[in-house]
């Protein structure tokens, strides 16, 4: 049964009506306010979580907390004052901080929140989605799609924090969240040279695999890292052409897209 209570101002044949919807599960639309609000509420607040507080947490986390089955990911969630305590960046985004240390593995799961990963610094991490090993460096960006398989490595001596966004909230919201844990993982040697996905969908502007589109029917783009130095060098192109879309600007601005399709 529900359990608000409506107000009929003393009157007592709508005391009664209320008491009688709040039996049978009823709300009357015309005591509710602030639903159908003329514009977005937006309950997350401007904030900012500070670079040298994440990495020094993030390292005390990783000397006290295992990372493995049932620890699965040693993560520190952005969790926004606005949002009254729930670990979410904003009311649609996880935004965490992801620390690894040297020869750890996170293992292999998937779910339906989709995950991008930003490097802020550092390298020797690999992550493998779908068993397809990306290399994870400094200012790239990872993509991990909804329902690929994915886990994290170090196979070297130097730890990594890298930066975490997932669409959690929203698939919450959606009431659509599905996790499954994968097998054991696999062996870091695996992670030798480009990926599978940066070889055949990272050769650079227009070149694509004949066919791709049609034996490739991903809802994802199928370029998996976009690494810094291509974007650097696209951006340092845009840059330098004065008479372009740049100009009068004075900064270059790129969209990381399906390059089959060229949309985000
Ligand atoms: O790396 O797989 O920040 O599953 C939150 C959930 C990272 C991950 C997060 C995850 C991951
Ligand atoms: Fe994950």
């Amino acid at each position: 049964m529900a359990t608000r209570r409506f107000s009929a101002g003393g009157d007592p044949d709508l005391s009664d009506l209320y008491k009688d919807l709040a039996v049978n599960d009823l709300q009357p639309l015309w005591e509710l306010s602030g639903l159908l609000t003329p514009a977005p509420r937006t309950r997350a607040v401007p904030y900012r979580w500070r670079g040298k507080e994440l990495r020094e947490l993030g390292e005390r986390a990783g000397d006290l907390v295992p990372v493995g089955r049932g620890g699965d990911r040693r993560v520190l969630s952005l969790s926004n004052p606005g949002l009254g305590g729930t670990p979410y960046a904003t009311a649609t985004l996880w935004g965490a901080m992801q620390y690894l240390g040297p020869k750890e593995t996170a293992p292999a799961h998937r779910h339906t929140p989709a995950a991008l990963r930003f490097v802020l610094e550092g390298e020797g991490v690999w992550t493998l989605v779908d068993g397809d090993p990306l290399q994870m460096a400094a200012d790239d960006l990872v993509l991990t799609p909804s329902w690929t398989w994915h886990e994290h490595h170090i196979p070297g001596d130097t730890p990594m924090t890298w930066f975490d966004a997932l669409d959690l909230p929203l698939v919450e919201a959606l009431e659509a969240v599905f996790f499954e844990p994968g097998q054991e993982p696999l062996a870091p040697n695996t992670t030798a040279g480009r990926s599978t996905s940066e070889r055949r969908f990272g050769s650079g502007p227009g070149l694509l695999p004949d066919g791709a589109s049609s034996t490739t029917p991903l809802a994802h783009s199928p370029l998996l890292r976009y690494c810094w130095a291509d974007t650097d060098r696209a951006l340092s192109a845009q840059f330098a052409d004065l008479h372009g879309e740049a100009a009068g600007t004075g900064h270059a601005h790129l969209r990381f897209a399906d390059p089959r399709t060229a949309v985000t």
